[in-house]
């Protein structure tokens, strides 16, 4: 990982080398943190974050899920976020804020705990691999199901849960596929390790729906926006894996993979990334780097500091 200078902990900017936690933090031994992936672009206007006070929504709702109280608000979160990125000034970056019950008391019950907040920049290149956002990527259906709904809440992005994830990725890499696709306990298409899955099928575009154990990713309903914007109808609804092995084309989604297209699922092939994986790939791309006028609401700005009277 690209290391750079400061790291925001609990209210203050420290060093990189310097923000350390207790090893008997509760989240380490429990896995109980929620954490949100969230980047900023190089816009002609300086850098925006890309629907910034989203994430950082998702991020409360997701502690409210665990009954975990983040002691800093949307709105304070959200300045650390800015005050992270003026630390670094890179022209893009990702950003990682975490909340997770610190250091007190071991023991599953977590109120003994105080919650920390950390939010840590870098710049994070291409998620899946070099060449991915062009040629698209060669997934496996992974033998772990992803989390129901009565494990853990799919719907709280919580560290926890990243098992699951790293699990099913691991298994893919170790067979030779860049990506493992998770099913439900009852086989329905779910989530790939770190995305929200597509397909596109007679020109509809199709996405697993909430019930299907996904987490609801900010960049599925982004994609979701503009596909309608562009005309293509697109349906929330339960996806078997025939659906993927029939796809006319097929992508997957998220703040770290953007928009990737999938061009084989086991060893089945879908293809080269097709028209409206190609169109909805730019749209999106270009969004984020402010070059479409119709979706710049999603962008957000640090606000610029007020002049100084007298200066
Ligand atoms: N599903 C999963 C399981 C997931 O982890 C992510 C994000 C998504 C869907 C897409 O969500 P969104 O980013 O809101 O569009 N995965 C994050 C973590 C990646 C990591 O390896 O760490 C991310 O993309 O930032």
């Amino acid at each position: 990982m690209q290391e750079t200078e400061k790291i925001w902990m609990n209210g203050e900017l420290v060093d990189w080398a310097d923000a350390k936690i207790h090893v008997g933090s509760h989240g380490l031994h429990y896995g109980s943190g929620v954490f949100e992936g969230i980047r900023a672009y190089e816009t002609d206007d300086g850098p925006a974050v890309f629907r910034l006070t989203d994430h950082l929504k998702r991020l409360h709702n997701s502690a409210k899920l665990l009954q975990m109280e983040i002691p800093y608000s949307v709105d304070e979160i959200r300045a650390g976020c800015y005050d992270v990125m003026a630390a670094h000034a890179l022209p893009e970056c990702y950003l990682r804020p975490i909340a997770f019950y610190g250091y007190g008391e071991l023991g599953v019950r977590p109120w003994n705990n105080p919650v920390d907040l950390v939010i840590m920049s870098w710049p994070w290149g291409t998620y899946l691999g070099e060449g991915a956002l062009e040629q698209g990527v060669r997934a496996k259906i992974s033998t772990w199901q992803r989390i129901g709904p009565n494990v853990i809440p799919h719907v709280a992005k919580a560290t926890g849960v990243y098992l699951n994830s790293m699990l099913a990725v691991m298994e893919a890499a170790q067979s030779g596929y860049d990506e493992a696709i998770l099913l439900t306990d009852e086989g329905f298409v779910a989530d790939g390790s770190g995305e929200n899955i597509f397909v596109v099928q007679n020109g509809r575009i199709r996405t697993p729906d909430l019930s299907s154990s996904i987490l609801p990713g900010i960049t599925r309903d982004t994609v979701i926006q503009i596909a309608q914007d562009l005309g293509y109808p697109v349906d929330e609804t339960n996806l078997i894996r025939a659906d993927l092995y029939l796809a006319d084309e097929m992508f997957m989604c998220g703040t770290a993979a953007e928009v990737t297209p999938v061009r084989e699922v086991d060893d089945r092939m879908i293809g080269e990334p097709g028209p409206i994986t190609r169109e909805i790939q730019k749209a999106y791309m270009d969004t984020v780097r402010g070059r479409r006028e119709q979706w710049s609401h999603w962008l957000e700005r640090a606000p610029k500091p007020s002049a100084v009277p007298g200066s």
